[in-house]
């Protein structure tokens, strides 16, 4: 890194310093002031009538805005509407048929440009092909496909028909598939030959195969060719996207939909047993990612390039690459591959090349671009960013830095945004034209919003205090429930606190009132009677410049009952040592308190993460404990827990110091 950033990084880092919106930036924001929070405090439900009416368009009007009955909330009942019309028919009606709906790159340097009257004349052959092959209404229909246009075609055409979509990411095992289309006894799976990864190719429908073997409602797979590399075919079952869909009628009228019919089910990754299917609707869903996608990103829909470079197999992309960017008319970016091929500059080429101005990743990504190092998107002119976002974790302020001064020029508010596939859109956020940020802080909740800290007896903590997240009122789009299982839905999420949403997360507000998300509560040890967050030890571990990203885990002890157990990524160019591992410890114990110091220190490659970037720390407390690991097959790189736990075996005394 060159000295002069490497020093404006470090003075940017000092402790308490905030970020108020530049007068450059509110010049043209859309929220400078606090109207719009406060009438939607005085008045929630009056709040979001307001932004269902404003962004969508309504076949029919509903009668009530919200009917709740703890927990389970219905919205804009009566209404009726339709997804696809939302996100296609209305614009190409409205005149914008022309415009782009995706610029998209293939891993290989393919490219397409697809504008929002081609979009609508594909989903609605799509829809007209499903429908061919025998799916109605209310019907499940898996996915199981790469970053490939087709993919939110395949979302769009089950929502024209009223079908129900059930994506499951393509990097999953053939066992999470058929678990999950068994449990949502679907109908059809829409799948593809390949997908495109790091220069290979992912073997999709041999995965898929393999699943089949054991999914007794599937009749029939339809199957797109990306890769070409041959795939068997089964007589009878398996029909070639380009046999059938080209042949099909582009007209398709779009199905009138409750406002409560069911759009998806999206399952949980598990971090533990069974897989949740988590239910989303139709009109109460649509109205809320549209509106945090507006007023969060702060978007200028004339002018602006966004890209959430997430995976649609996740409930980022169904929110903000599909359903919020669409309905609201964006411009967006679409990429197949990964972030280091056939360079690790291709995020950075692709920002330069589209002119994108609005940037939303997970700190999983930037962790691992800071590790990379400058020299790759100092190669590129990317002046056109004016807003970052991140989502997915919590963002540690060494991250957030690097980010705002190396990616954003130190010119682009980010947007910590905090939510939960079971939340369906952002709750806690940044409004970037109003709100100060506090780097690796979500800030507050957004408009309409109730947030809340409590303690374990559902008590609220005040300002400042630290406790478990709960959200006190129902919202738009809230999850309906869990498929096949009310009463799951209920101890989960509402048996905790009386009456309020448990989210499961830890977190802490200032003398400010700004929420400071520590990570799952799962995730938090009690070392000699202490509780510790592993995300704070995690933060104080990446504030050392030796490391680029660490895992914390409670390990159980004899004498602590757990201690602390450290697995360390270093910046590319340390070299780990005795001596190190002793800096780190110290380092920790100056940070937090000796009570928070690592018992053990493990040097890594690498972490076992989700494909969405999640670290999975069950797994590492199964290696720190010597046990036999856990479900591993939501793993990006199964291969990555075993090699560290050989690893974490052959490590010397580290037990016994
Ligand atoms: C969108 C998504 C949800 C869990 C959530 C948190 C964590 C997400 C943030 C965050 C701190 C953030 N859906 N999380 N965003 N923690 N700051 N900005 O990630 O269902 O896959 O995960 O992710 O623990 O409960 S998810």
């Amino acid at each position: 890194m060159a000295d002069d950033r490497h020093d404006t990084i470090e003075s940017l880092l000092v402790e308490g310093r905030t970020y108020p919106p530049s007068a450059e930036f509110v010049a043209g924001a859309r929220v400078t002031d606090r109207a719009m929070l406060e009438a939607a405090d005085a008045d929630p439900e009056g709040f979001w009538a307001g932004q269902a009416a404003e962004l969508l368009t309504w076949f029919e009007p509903w009668h009530t805005v919200c009917e709740w009955d703890l927990p389970f909330a219905t919205w804009f009942v009566g209404g009726k509407l339709n997804v696809s019309y939302n996100c296609l028919d209305r614009h190409v009606e409205a005149g914008a048929g022309d415009k782009v709906a995706y610029h998209w790159e293939g891993e290989p340097g393919d490219t397409r440009t697809i504008t929002y009257a081609q979009l609508l004349d594909e989903v609605s052959r799509l829809a007209n092909a499903l429908k061919a092959l025998g799916v109605e209404k209310g019907d499940r229909v898996n996915v199981y496909l790469g970053m490939v246009p087709e993919l939110p075609m395949a979302l769009l055409a089950c929502a024209r028909i009223g079908a129900v979509h059930s994506v499951v990411f393509g990097g999953f095992s053939a066992d999470s598939l058929r678990d999950r289309i068994n449990d949502a006894e679907a109908k059809v799976l829409i799948t593809g030959d390949g997908a495109w990864r790091r220069g290979s190719v992912v073997p999709l429908k041999e995965t898929a195969d393999e699943a089949l073997a054991e999914c007794p409602t599937i009749e029939k797979v339809l199957v797109l060719q990306r890769t070409a590399h041959g795939v068997p075919m089964t007589e009878g079952r398996d029909v070639w996207w380009h046999d059938l869909v080209p042949a099909q009628s582009d007209d398709c009228p779009p199905e009138p939909m409750d406002a409560e019919d069911l759009l998806y089910l999206l399952y949980t990754s598990g971090t533990t047993a069974k897989p949740k299917g988590i239910m989303h609707t139709t009109g109460g869903y649509l109205t809320q990612v549209a509106f945090t996608h507006k007023y969060v990103f702060d978007l200028r829909p004339d002018d602006d390039v966004y890209w959430c470079a997430a995976d649609v197999g996740w409930v980022t992309g169904h929110s903000y690459i599909v359903y919020g960017p669409l309905t609201n008319q964006t411009t967006s970016v679409m990429y197949e591959g990964s972030p280091d091929h056939p360079d690790k500059d291709r995020f950075w080429s692709i920002v330069a090349k589209y002119g994108v101005t609005i940037l939303y990743l997970a700190p999983t990504a930037i962790r691992t671009f800071m590790k990379w190092g400058t020299e790759f998107p100092e190669r590129h002119d990317m002046s056109s960013l004016r807003l970052l976002g991140s989502v997915g974790e919590p963002i540690n302020p060494e991250a957030w830095v690097w980010y705002w001064e190396v990616i954003g020029g130190g010119r682009c508010p980010i947007v910590d945004t905090w939510w939960q596939t079971e939340t369906g859109a952002i709750m806690l956020s940044p409004l970037p034209g109003l709100t100060t940020l506090k780097p690796g802080s979500a800030t507050f909740p957004l408009p309409g919003i109730g947030a809340d800290v409590v303690d374990t007896d559902g008590a609220s903590v005040g300002v400042p205090g630290g406790g478990y997240l709960v959200l006190t009122r129902p919202w738009p789009s809230m999850l309906r429930g869990i498929w096949g299982d009310p009463e799951r839905y209920r101890d989960t999420y509402w048996a905790r606190f009386d009456g309020k949403y448990f989210a499961g997360d830890g977190v802490k507000r200032d003398d400010d009132g700004y929420f400071w998300l520590l990570g799952r509560v799962d995730d938090v040890m009690l070392v000699s009677g202490h509780n510790i967050s592993t995300a704070e030890v995690e933060h104080a571990l990446v504030g050392h410049h030796a490391v680029a990203e660490a895992a914390v885990v409670g390990k159980t002890d004899a004498t602590s009952g757990q201690a602390v157990a450290a697995f360390v990524i270093l910046k590319a160019g340390v070299e780990p040592s005795e001596a190190l591992v002793g800096e780190l410890r110290d380092h920790v114990g100056n940070a937090i308190g000796p009570i928070a110091k690592p018992k053990t220190i493990l040097f890594t490659e690498d972490l076992p993460k989700t494909r969405s970037g999640k670290i999975m720390r069950r797994l590492l407390k199964d290696v720190s404990e010597d046990k036999a690991l856990g479900d591993t097959t939501t793993l990006a790189d199964p291969g990555v827990v075993e090699s560290i736990k050989s690893r974490y075996l052959a490590q010397p005394g580290g037990d016994d110091e």
